[in-house]
């Protein structure tokens, strides 16, 4: 029999090109929020798979992005920490040019310093030519002795097995280190906070939700009339201007309707109950360039 072997595995790359999306494919659940703007990741996130002869732990990171904010300036640091400490990087990028762009340049010289054992994921190819991809692969083969380009679509059945496989073959041997049971470092709090965000991301225009965080203030469950579970959740959307705040509120309050059901449908399939969600509004003023608050989204671990 083979040996055990583990390793944490980090998926890199520019904002939106689909990291989250991956992620959740892998692992076969959703743990990451997706959204279709840039900077939905805000830190990084772990989520594990065990299979026969290995455990692997992925690790989610924010996208790479021109920073605008001591937030985004964060992020950034969070991701390119992540490409020296991991054992297997997964480089993600879209499919959709056939040359390499600026930033995913920038991600490559990084990984090139960091010369460990990489694996190239073309993502969003049903938005391409099969012509445009071969280009794109012979430019990426030129640049790097990455172990395997996999071109994919994350919306599409992607072929998870095959990545699967072509990591565990670079991963060193090692133990399991989370009981099988863990399968994320998310807690519940997280996960309901960013369903929430989440929800908010998608509703919401412009430079509004880049300066959204959601707090829990209260998750208890009880029993309703009808003597069935209900999870009772308080959340407050901060935001960092009072305009925002409007915007978030929207006439006679809306578009905070909006939100909180469309979480709310979410959340009760997620965690499998009845959910009751009331939603507040705050502002607090500029905290994506407020030290204090940023620390909050860097991970130490
Ligand atoms: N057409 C197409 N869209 C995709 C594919 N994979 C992901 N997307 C979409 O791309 C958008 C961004 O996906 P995410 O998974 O949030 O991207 P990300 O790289 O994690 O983004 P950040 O967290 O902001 O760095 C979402 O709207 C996804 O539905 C794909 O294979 N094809
Ligand atoms: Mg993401």
């Amino acid at each position: 029999m083979e040996n055990f072997k583990s390793g944490f595995v980090a998926l890199v790359g520019r904002t939106n090109v689909g990291k989250s999306s991956i992620l959740n494919e892998l692992v076969g659940q959703k743990i990451a929020v997706v959204v279709n703007k840039p900077q939905t990741t805000r830190t990084t996130i772990k989520a594990i798979v065990n299979r026969k002869n290995s455990q692997i732990i992925f690790i989610d990171t924010p996208g790479i992005h021109k920073p605008k904010s001591k937030l985004g300036t964060t992020m950034n640091d969070t991701a390119w920490e992540s490409i020296p400490d991991a054992d297997v990087i997964l480089f993600v990028v879209e499919g959709v040019s056939n040359e390499i762009g600026k930033g995913d340049q920038m991600i490559l010289e990084k990984i090139k310093q960091a010369n460990k054992p990489t694996i190239l994921i073309i993502n969003k190819i049903d938005l391409s030519t099969k012509e445009q991809v071969f280009k794109l692969i012979e430019s990426f083969k030129d640049e790097y002795h990455f172990k395997a380009i996999i071109p994919i679509s994350a919306l599409k059945k992607p072929e998870i097995e095959v990545i699967l496989e072509e990591i565990e073959k670079n991963l060193k041997e090692g133990p399991a280190y989370y009981s099988e049971e863990e399968y994320t470092d998310q807690t519940l709090r997280d996960i309901v906070s960013e369903v929430i965000r989440e929800k908010a991301l998608k509703l919401l225009q412009d430079e509004v939700p880049h300066g959204i965080f959601v707090e829990i203030q209260k998750m208890k469950k009880s029993k309703t009339r009808e003597n069935e579970p209900i999870f009772n959740i308080e959340a407050v959307i901060y935001c960092v201007k009072d305009s925002h705040k409007g915007i978030i509120i929207g006439k006679g309050g809306q578009m905070l309707k909006r939100i909180g059901t469309y979480a709310r449908e979410d959340l009760e399939k997620e965690l499998e109950t009845k959910v009751n969600l009331k939603l507040w509004v705050k502002v607090k003023e500029d905290w994506i360039n407020n030290d204090l608050f940023v620390k909050k989204f860097k991970k130490t671990d």
